[in-house]
């Protein structure tokens, strides 16, 4: 979390940024709640939240700097045409080739600001040179970020990759994987991932612990490849498209993993893997206390692994994540691994044009983290040990029901960004451009 001095130097006052939302001299709706006692966090208009903000102290300056170090990637996968195995309609402009997914990627960092790196799957996004890629990814404003591997798909991994009986077939996955670390290391990138589909599909079909003992003797052959400072981060999945035995099916099970490897190792929580109902915010606070949360692929989901907009089904659940993930920067005990989370959105779009969908989800993770940012953790921790149940209750609740978007606009204002990237996004022409280019 950025400290006020080493933070970056703030353009935007509080008083300017109430110039500039058209909101100076409109502090009459505000004062009336003060003064009637009405929590202002309930009142969600512009002049009413920037006005509880000063009210409670808080400093705009340092929120809108705490907010510029959220960076969020996005995945080359999000940008081209996919479906369900039900079908796929094609959308218009959808990005083609690995350049075009890139470039689609440049224009959601242009107009966000905050997503200034691009994950790669290397089967799908698979290139002759891949210096010839970054250098590209660069050209267009953007570096390639974590490399993924890719052994789920193709024939021989019918009955698994890493935990496959057949040993030519788990050197095939291993290999692949080696390479793919070998691909970071060129492109410098420094997070390798890689989720593995291996699971059974009946009682009997493979021995368990037997699969568990493969998984693990390959995963410590990527272990030793990987060079210093790059970090593995170990995805997580408890169904699908294995039906009865999943071979890494859980948290538990990737922190045995990442403890049977080493400190690079970490755990990646898919919001989407998990079990419905599972608190995936409790997940996170205990992988932070134990150093082990590496990263995020971030998506929301009503049923299974839906990979619809972030925050568009929960975003109170995306809030309580944000939450967490603020509260342990703030703990001198957990800011090392908090500060260095891999922020990843793994989604793709069905029946939704696919630019507008990723802009959407950064703005939706932007609004979780800032209202998280907004949380009285002073009087949440006095109301907690004071057993005021329904005090630090409300504590959280009060900044999830603030409306933050003042805050946004002033930081992308202060940033030289549209002010309503999914607006400018509509505004700038670029779906017909990309329709046209792209026919
Ligand atoms: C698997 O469902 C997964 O979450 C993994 O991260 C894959 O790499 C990705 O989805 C593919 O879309
Ligand atoms: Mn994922």
């Amino acid at each position: 979390m950025s400290d006020v001095a080493d933070g970056p130097e703030m353009k935007v006052t509080g008083r300017r940024m109430r110039r500039m939302l058209g909101t100076d001299g409109d502090h009459d709706h505000a004062r009336r709640f003060c003064q009637s006692g009405i929590n202002l966090a309930l009142v969600s208009t512009s002049s009413g939240d920037l006005e509880h903000l000063g009210d409670q102290g808080i400093d705009v300056e340092v929120f809108v700097a705490d907010l510029d170090e959220l960076k969020i990637e996005t995945p080359s996968w999000g940008y081209g045409n996919s479906g369900t195995r039900f079908g796929v309609f094609p959308w218009p402009g959808a990005a083609r080739t690995v350049h075009e997914r890139i470039a689609d990627a440049a224009l959601v960092h242009r107009l966000t600001g905050a997503c200034p790196t691009v994950a790669i799957h290397v089967t799908w996004d698979w290139v002759g040179n891949w210096n010839e890629l970054a250098a590209f990814a660069e050209s267009e404003g953007v570096r390639l970020g974590a490399i993924n591997g890719n052994v789920f798909q193709g024939d021989d991994y019918r009955l698994g990759s890493f935990c496959h009986p057949d040993a030519r077939v788990r050197r095939m996955a291993i290999d692949h994987c080696l390479e793919c670390i070998d691909i970071a290391e060129q492109v410098n990138s420094d997070v390798f991932t890689v989720w593995l589909a291996d699971g059974t599909n009946y009682p009997g079909q493979d021995d368990m612990r037997e699969r568990y003992r493969r998984l693990l003797e390959g995963f410590r052959e990527l272990y030793a490849a990987l060079p210093p400072g790059m970090r593995f981060l170990v995805e997580y999945k408890f169904f699908e498209p294995a039906f009865y035995s999943t071979d890494l099916p859980d948290w538990g099970t990737a922190v045995l993993v990442c403890r049977a490897l080493g400190t690079q190792a970490q755990v990646l929580v898919d919001t989407g893997h998990h079990p419905l109902g599972t608190n995936v915010e409790q997940i996170v606070a205990l992988l932070l206390e134990e150093g082990l949360l590496g990263g995020f692929h971030f998506n929301n989901r009503k049923y299974a692994d839906d990979d619809l907009i972030v925050g568009s089904i929960d975003p109170f659940e995306l809030f309580r994540i944000m939450s967490e993930i603020v509260s342990a920067r703030r703990d001198p005990a957990t800011a090392t691994n908090a500060d260095a989370i891999a922020y990843m959105i793994d989604q793709s779009h069905n029946i939704e044009g696919k630019i507008e969908a990723m802009i959407q989800s950064v703005i939706n993770i932007q609004t979780a983290y800032a209202k998280a940012l907004l949380v009285d953790r002073a009087t949440l921790r006095e109301t907690q040990i004071a057993g005021d149940v329904l005090g630090a209750h409300r504590v959280l609740t009060d900044a999830y029901e603030t409306d933050v978007r003042p805050l946004l606009v002033a930081a992308r204002e202060a940033n030289g960004l549209p002010l309503d990237p999914v607006e400018a996004f509509r505004e700038g022409g670029h779906a017909d451009r990309l329709a046209r280019e792209r026919a």
